[in-house]
């Protein structure tokens, strides 16, 4: 079974999350990724965007991904919005910004908090050290590695401003949840996944590239 989404037929379906402080970049790297430009505005979201993508993981398999970037100021993050936003995620991208110390920090007790009972399905990570472009970086890339290994995720650098490794650090993501998938290491929301008919009564499929905001 699969669902033809704005005449792309999909067979599979997945939500990612983005998390990251306050400024790091997170919506830049989203907007990159989803129109291939920098944005020369971007709105500040207040609640969370989502984004639906179309994603080929191997010939003649794609997967429709809903990406949700929320806010990563404090005042946005309790344990009910983490509830909320991650529930029924099937991987994350953890972005800090290299010049900005405490974005690490703040990014390591947020993995923390999310890894308290919050999500009782699977998830996985790719760890991204945004704004490579910086001067001046206050991490460093020993510490990185060893967060790296703990969260037994992939590491990857990456530049919204020229869209170095943006599709990469998405695609990475979706590429492991898709093997994890298939080798029963992910275990996903019935919901999502591999898209059937219950799936299609419950959820109209999104037309490609559709984003909203709130
Ligand atoms: N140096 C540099 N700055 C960037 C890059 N990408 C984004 N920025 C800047 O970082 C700032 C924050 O970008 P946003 O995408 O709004 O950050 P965010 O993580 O979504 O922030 P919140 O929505 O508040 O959580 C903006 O001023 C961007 O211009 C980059 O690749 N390099
Ligand atoms: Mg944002």
């Amino acid at each position: 079974m699969s669902a033809v989404v704005n005449g792309t037929e999909c067979l599979y379906r997945f939500k990612i999350i983005m998390i990251g402080d306050g400024y790091v970049g997170k919506s830049c790297m989203l907007y990159r990724y989803f129109n291939g430009l920098f944005p020369e505005q971007i709105n500040v979201n207040i609640g969370a965007s989502c984004c639906d993508h179309i994603l080929e993981v191997e010939p003649g398999v794609r997967v429709q991904l809903q990406i949700w970037d929320r806010n990563g100021h404090k005042s946005f993050w309790n344990r009910q919005l983490i509830q909320l936003y991650i529930g029924q995620s099937a991987g994350c991208l953890l972005v800090f910004d290299l010049g900005n110390r405490e974005s690490f920090e703040v990014l390591k007790h947020r993995y923390t908090e999310m890894c308290n009972g919050v999500n009782t399905y699977t998830m996985l990570f790719v760890l991204v050290g945004h704004k490579c472009d910086r001067n001046e970086r206050e991490v460093n890339q020993e510490e990185v590695e060893q967060f790296a290994s703990e969260l037994g995720a992939p590491y990857i650098e990456a530049l919204a401003v020229t869209g170095h490794n943006v599709a990469e650090a998405f695609e990475l993501l979706t590429r492991r949840i898709y093997q994890g998938y298939l080798s029963g290491e992910v275990r996903l929301h019935e919901s999502w996944g591999k898209i059937n008919d219950k799936k299609l009564n419950k959820d109209e499929p999104a037309e490609n590239s559709k984003c909203c905001v709130s």
